[in-house]
């Protein structure tokens, strides 16, 4: 099965030519889809150099990106991929196995599992990762321990089928319960963390979870 990295980039020139020698490095048929995200920083270009396919967009945020790339993915597989390091491109053969062998829709890779490596910090962040978690089983009758994670693998046709349409970090709430209200076969497995600080350059933030509670709620009951 042929696998497409989707690489939402915003600002990334510190960590993106590493990243895309990890997933270079994997011993998968792939292709490499980079969305600048209006980087002002080179990040663009590293990709290039690095014969990525890029597409460039002014900055409208990771769901932008992420929804720009769909249409040019030509994999079997999609999996979204952070340019920032903090998700191991070494996590993804075994993060797309229950799709190989016919048994998911979609994986989520969890930092909240455990049993693999993660970085212990910003307690307020895992407070708020259950708590949505714990609000996406409530409202989906699911057991999803990370809806938020930034490592989610899909069968191609079933990313593009689900119409995204947010354009920030909610399009992570609208994936969770959209693949959730359609009952699709939602697998979990754990993935190593090597979380950013915010002087790292982190970006998300608590409204960021608020919204996801909103857009949880408004999936549930809309669609
Ligand atoms: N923050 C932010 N990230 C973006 C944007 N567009 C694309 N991205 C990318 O989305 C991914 C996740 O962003 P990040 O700030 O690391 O979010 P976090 O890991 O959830 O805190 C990274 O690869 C960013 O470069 C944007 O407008 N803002
Ligand atoms: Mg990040």
């Amino acid at each position: 099965m042929r696998v497409s990295f989707l690489v939402p980039a915003y600002n990334e020139a510190a960590t993106i030519g590493e990243l895309l020698d990890r997933v270079a490095a994997l011993d998968l048929d792939k292709q490499v889809v980079v969305v600048d995200d209006g980087s002002t920083d080179g990040t663009a270009e590293i990709a290039e150099g690095r014969g990525a396919l890029v597409l460039r967009q002014a900055n409208r945020g990771k769901g932008a990106a992420v929804r720009a790339g769909i249409p040019h993915v030509d994999g079997d597989i999609v999996v979204i991929q952070d340019a920032d390091l903090e998700y191991d491109p070494v996590d993804v053969p075994a993060l797309i196995d229950p799709i190989v062998r016919g048994v998911a829709d979609v994986v989520f890779g969890s930092r909240l599992s455990g049993g693999r490596p993660q970085r212990a910090y910003l307690f307020w962040h895992l407070v708020g990762n259950k708590f949505l978690s714990l609000l996406t089983s409530v409202l989906f009758n699911t057991t999803i321990s990370d809806m938020e994670t930034g490592y989610k693998a899909f069968r191609t046709e079933v990313l593009r089928s689900l119409d995204l349409k947010e354009d920030d970090f909610a399009i992570e709430p609208e994936i969770t319960g959209k693949v959730c209200r359609r009952h699709l076969r939602v697998y979990e497995l754990p993935i190593a963390y090597y979380g950013r600080t915010y002087a790292e350059g982190k970006k998300i933030t608590w409204r960021d979870g608020l919204k996801a509670a909103w857009v949880l709620v408004r999936v549930r009951l809309t669609g």
